[in-house]
């Protein structure tokens, strides 16, 4: 196995055997060799955390586990975060992200986060369990492109519906973007979404061709 391999695998391991020590040394290990951070986040931890996912589902793992497990990948992203090299991509982007009311689940929303955070896009994060008025409040303060909305179950899920409409009950003029596992891109057109993607690597090339598809529609719309 290369090096390379044996580091994402450290990584993988310590997020499953819930080691932080583990995961920060793996993590520290990654930037001595010269990995590239996003490499470690998506592939490193992020795997690991979808393994969790699966112990979790099949009862080997309870809510305990899974709390201690959260821990260790959160270890290794405070260490690999900081070093992700940030890429002016452009359109420039200003994005409010949430998840959504009722929803504790914050680990996906997170690397979503630190993704456009690498892309040089401004972020407002108003963190778990946002009540969905947060939201709107947000986005009449700070007019951003894109509001990115994660839920993790299918009932908190509803209120992505819910937050679409009063966005535009309230005429307010941004892109919507939705994640989080019982979404799919049905799901995300019937709730009228101008975005979905089912992981955080995605994110990036998703806003900028909705940035880019809002701007030509707009240009079009003056032009007719
Ligand atoms: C971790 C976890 C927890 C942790 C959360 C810790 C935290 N800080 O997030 C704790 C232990 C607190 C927890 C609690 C509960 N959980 Co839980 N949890 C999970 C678990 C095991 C893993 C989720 C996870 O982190 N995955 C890893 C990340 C990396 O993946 P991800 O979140 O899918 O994110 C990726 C993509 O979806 C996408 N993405 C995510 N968000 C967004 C947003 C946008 C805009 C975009 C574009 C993309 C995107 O990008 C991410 C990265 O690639 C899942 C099981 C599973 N198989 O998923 C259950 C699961 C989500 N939990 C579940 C349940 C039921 C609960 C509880 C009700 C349990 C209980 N009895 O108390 C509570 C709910 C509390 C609440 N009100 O929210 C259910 C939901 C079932 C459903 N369909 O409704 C699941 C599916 C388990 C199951 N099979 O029953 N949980």
């Amino acid at each position: 196995m290369s090096t390379h391999e044996n580091i994402l695998s450290a990584l993988r391991n310590a997020v499953v055997s819930f080691r932080a020590d583990d995961c920060r040394a793996a993590a520290f290990k990654a930037l001595e060799l010269g990995m590239d951070p996003r490499d470690a986040i998506l592939d490193g931890l992020a795997v690991g955390m979808e393994k969790v996912g699966v112990l979790y589902d099949t009862s080997v793992y309870f809510v305990p586990e899974v709390l201690l497990s959260a821990d260790a990948l959160y270890a290794g992203l405070e260490i690999l975060h900081p070093h992700m090299k940030k890429t002016a991509y452009l359109p420039k982007a200003t994005l409010i992200i949430g998840s959504i009311q009722g929803d504790v689940h914050d680990i996906g929303k997170n690397l979503v986060k630190v993704m456009c955070d690498a892309a040089g896009w401004e972020i407002h994060d108003l963190g778990y369990d946002v009540p969905l008025d947060r939201f709107v409040e947000k986005q009449i303060e700070v007019d951003a492109d894109i509001i990115a909305m994660s839920a993790m179950m299918t009932t908190t899920m509803m209120g992505m519906k819910k937050l679409i409409s009063m966005l535009r009950e309230n005429h307010l003029d941004c892109l919507t973007m939705v994640g989080g596992a019982p979404v799919n891109q049905d799901i995300a057109d019937l709730f009228g979404a101008d975005g979905y993607a089912d992981s955080a690597e995605k994110v990036v090339p998703l806003g900028i061709k909705m940035i880019q598809r809002s701007q030509r529609m707009r240009k079009n719309r003056r032009n007719a």
